[in-house]
C-alpha cells in the first residue's frame, strides 16, 4: 500500500480537559479489574463473547499478521475434559514441578491444582498463537512477534472482559499442550493463554494485594 492509499484517521477532537478526565476515568474503571476464581454458572450470550473477541482480534500485531485464534468452549463435557486435564498437569507443577520459592510466591493467592472454575464458567477462551501461518499448500508464512502481538491482544480481551462487567482469569495450566491436542488444532498453534470467563460468584471473594505504586514503576526523563 502506497501512502497515497492511506485513509483519515477516525479519532475524536478533544480538549486537554476532556483528555485529562478521560484518562483518569479509566484508571478508575480498569483498577477495578481483579483476577476471579470464583465464578457463577448464570449463562452469558454468545453475542456478548462475540464482541469481546471482535475487541481483542482490533489489538494491533507485527506486520498486521493477527497471529491468533480464539477457541470458545461452552461445551460441558469438553470443559470436563478441560478441568481434567488441566488439574493432571497442575498436580504435578504444586507436587514437584514447580520449587519451593515459587510456591512461597503463590501462597497469598490461594490457588492448588483443584480448577473448579474450568467447569463452572459458562465460557472457556483458549488463545492459541500462530508461530507461522500455512498457505493454501501448506507452506509456512512468517508471523512477527508473536509473543508481544499475543500478549497485547489478550490485554484487549481481558480489558473487554472487564468493561462489559464480567470477569476472568489468565489461568497458565502448564504444559499446555494438552489443549492443542483437546481442541484439535493444528501444528502451527500453540495454547498461550486460557481465560475462563462469566459472572462472579455471588459470595466471591479475591485476595487483599495492591498494585505497585506510580513512583515504583515508572522513570521519567
Ligand atoms: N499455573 C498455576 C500456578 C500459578 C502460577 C502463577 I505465576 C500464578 O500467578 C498463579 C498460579 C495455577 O494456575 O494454579
Amino acid at each position: 500500500m502506497k501512502k497515497e492509499e492511506f485513509i483519515p484517521l477516525e479519532s475524536q477532537k478533544l480538549s486537554e480537559k476532556e483528555v485529562i478526565a478521560k484518562s483518569e476515568n479509566y484508571y478508575k474503571k480498569i483498577s477495578k479489574r481483579r483476577s476471579v476464581r470464583d465464578f457463577s454458572d448464570k449463562e452469558i450470550p454468545r453475542e456478548v463473547i462475540e464482541s469481546i473477541l471482535k475487541a481483542a482480534g482490533s489489538a494491533p500485531s507485527g506486520a498486521n499478521k493477527q497471529p491468533w485464534t480464539f477457541c470458545v468452549i461452552s461445551n460441558t463435557e469438553l470443559k470436563s475434559e478441560i478441568r481434567k486435564l488441566a488439574e493432571i498437569e497442575e498436580y504435578e507443577n504444586y507436587h514437584g514441578r514447580m520449587s519451593d520459592s515459587w510456591k512461597e510466591d503463590l501462597e497469598h493467592l490461594g490457588t492448588d491444582h483443584i480448577k473448579e472454575f474450568l467447569e463452572i464458567a459458562p465460557y472457556l477462551i483458549v488463545v492459541f498463537k500462530k508461530v507461522y501461518d500455512l498457505d493454501e499448500e501448506g507452506g509456512k508464512l512468517q508471523n512477527y512477534y508473536v509473543n508481544e502481538s499475543v500478549g497485547i491482544a489478550c490485554g484487549f480481551l481481558i480489558t473487554a472482559i472487564h468493561q462489559s462487567g464480567l470477569v476472568t482469569l489468565t489461568h497458565t495450566p502448564s504444559p499446555m499442550k494438552f489443549l492443542q491436542t483437546a481442541l484439535g488444532r493444528p501444528k502451527n498453534e500453540k495454547a498461550f493463554l486460557l481465560l475462563p470467563v462469566g459472572y462472579p460468584a455471588t459470595d466471591c471473594k479475591v485476595p487483599d494485594i495492591e498494585k505497585k505504586s506510580l513512583e515504583e514503576i515508572s522513570f521519567w526523563f
